[in-house]
């Protein structure tokens, strides 16, 4: 049995919770991180290093969010490090063309043969509502199909729900939402192509593009079924729609390639976010040149962005993609080691004390879903036991091991995450479920 930490205290986390709290609503800059899903009173982080978190007190966690999934190669991972001083000592920003960009783009389109161009944005919200601009340009149609439980960013059209029919049009998915808008919008059930022909038999000729998430990571992580990907693909072509691979979370994680590479698919456009920025706010929008060729300053579509292309963010992507390229061939291997001796330990413990709990995982992102399963859509994911969840999520924070504070996220680990931090977890696993024998 290793040694576990101690239960750490947190008074220095408690006071700087009640100071946001003055600033922020909930006290954070993204709700997802006020812990609302799993109870408790979230740590504030101080400083990290490798596969470890440190908060204001001073307690340790082996990190499984990665600032959900840049980290791959691990926090203040040196050659990141070096990369952004060098670039800070030339001015934090220009607002002008730098090689940087042309260096990051060279690397993005190798790992991504779909991107012919692309263009740099500051998040994953702006490239999806981007691309989804884009499409509707290409095509002169309004419709947007998306699917339940993927999750593209917050942009109004992105954050509807599934109406009352299949074939019927999106509800608002928050306040300040117009119907107007989500009406623009189809949610249909992921992993079911008759879903997606009876949307394009309903609406004939009317819509512009299909956007998912080729693995699912915000329903938790949901695979495609065999031959799903390739059957949106084949739709999407024979009705004259673009296909939207929003790679934001699974590009350069589930292979260097991201989905794409890892089923052998292809998109119209594809969406990245978090890796290609090494832990700086870089998005990217991008596919076939004739597609991409409708922005501005070339044609009628616009978009724009004071910090897109950003010289430290293009450093920090350049370092982190560069690496991923250069040590790929043990990188992936690694990460697909690690992942499967921690998920499947973890698993086994649960199953050893009589506790349903379901695995999905590709590659180095999964989520141990509270339910008997299978779980291959959003409605399977939402018969889970969340407030199993959270006491499992509460329980292994205080054994020093922080992962995600949501059943329905991915967890993420990197290529710092060892032998020593696989039996950490899977001790504290084993300690929690034990005593809920
Ligand atoms: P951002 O705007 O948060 O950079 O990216 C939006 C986005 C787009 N597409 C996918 C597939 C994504 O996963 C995301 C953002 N992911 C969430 C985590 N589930 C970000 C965490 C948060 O909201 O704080």
């Amino acid at each position: 049995m290793n040694s576990l930490p101690p239960a750490p205290t947190r008074p220095r986390s408690q006071a700087l919770q009640q100071r946001a709290e003055r600033f922020f609503p909930g006290g954070v800059n993204s709700p997802v991180r006020a812990f609302g899903a799993v109870g408790g009173a979230p740590p504030f982080v101080e400083r990290a290093e490798g596969a470890w978190l440190i908060d204001a007190d001073g307690n340790r966690y082996i990190d499984y969010f990665g600032s959900w999934g840049p980290m791959i190669l691990g926090h203040a991972f040196p050659p990141v490090v070096e990369a952004i001083e060098r670039a800070a000592r030339n001015s934090a920003s220009f607002g002008a063309s730098t090689a940087a960009e042309a260096d990051l783009a060279e690397r993005v389109t190798v790992c991504f043969p779909a991107i012919e161009k692309m263009r740099f944005v500051s998040s994953g919200t702006e490239a999806t509502m981007s691309a989804i601009r884009l499409a509707r340009a290409a095509t002169g149609r309004k419709i947007i199909v998306k699917f339940e439980g993927c999750y593209h960013g917050h942009a109004d059209g992105l954050l509807v729900k599934a109406g009352s029919g299949v074939a019927t049009f999106g509800i608002p998915g928050s306040a300040g939402v117009p119907e107007e808008i989500a009406r623009l919008t189809l949610a249909l059930p992921y992993n079911d192509l008759t879903a997606v022909e009876a949307a394009f038999a309903a609406h004939p000729g009317a819509i512009a593009a299909v956007i998912l998430e080729p693995v699912v990571g915000n329903a938790g992580c949901i695979a495609p079924a065999p031959g799903y990907l390739a059957g949106l693909r084949a739709v999407t072509q024979r009705e004259g729609a673009l296909l939207i691979a929003d790679e934001v979370m699974t590009g350069f994680r589930v292979a260097l390639g991201g989905a794409l590479e890892l089923y052998g698919v292809d998109a119209d456009l594809v969406t990245l976010g978090k890796i290609v920025g090494g832990g700086l706010p870089v998005g990217v929008f991008g596919g076939k040149r004739a597609f991409m060729d409708l922005l501005a300053p070339l044609g009628p579509v616009y978009q724009a962005g004071t910090l897109s292309g950003n010289p430290l963010a293009m450093a920090a992507g350049i370092a982190t993609v560069g690496y991923l390229q250069t040590h790929a061939a043990e990188v992936y291997p690694q990460l697909e080691a690690t992942a499967k001796a921690v998920t499947e330990g973890v698993a086994a413990e649960a199953d050893h004390a009589g506790v349903p709990l379901t695995l999905n995982r590709v590659g180095s992102m999964w989520t141990w879903f509270f339910t008997a399963g299978p779980v291959t859509d959003y409605a399977q994911a939402a018969r889970s036991d969340t407030a199993a969840f959270g006491r499992f999520h509460r329980a292994m924070l205080e054994q020093g091991v922080w992962l995600p504070p949501s059943q329905f996220e991915a967890a993420f680990l990197s290529t710092a995450h060892g032998a020593q931090e696989v039996a950490t977890t899977i001790d504290a696993a084993k300690n929690y479920f034990s005593a809920v024998e």
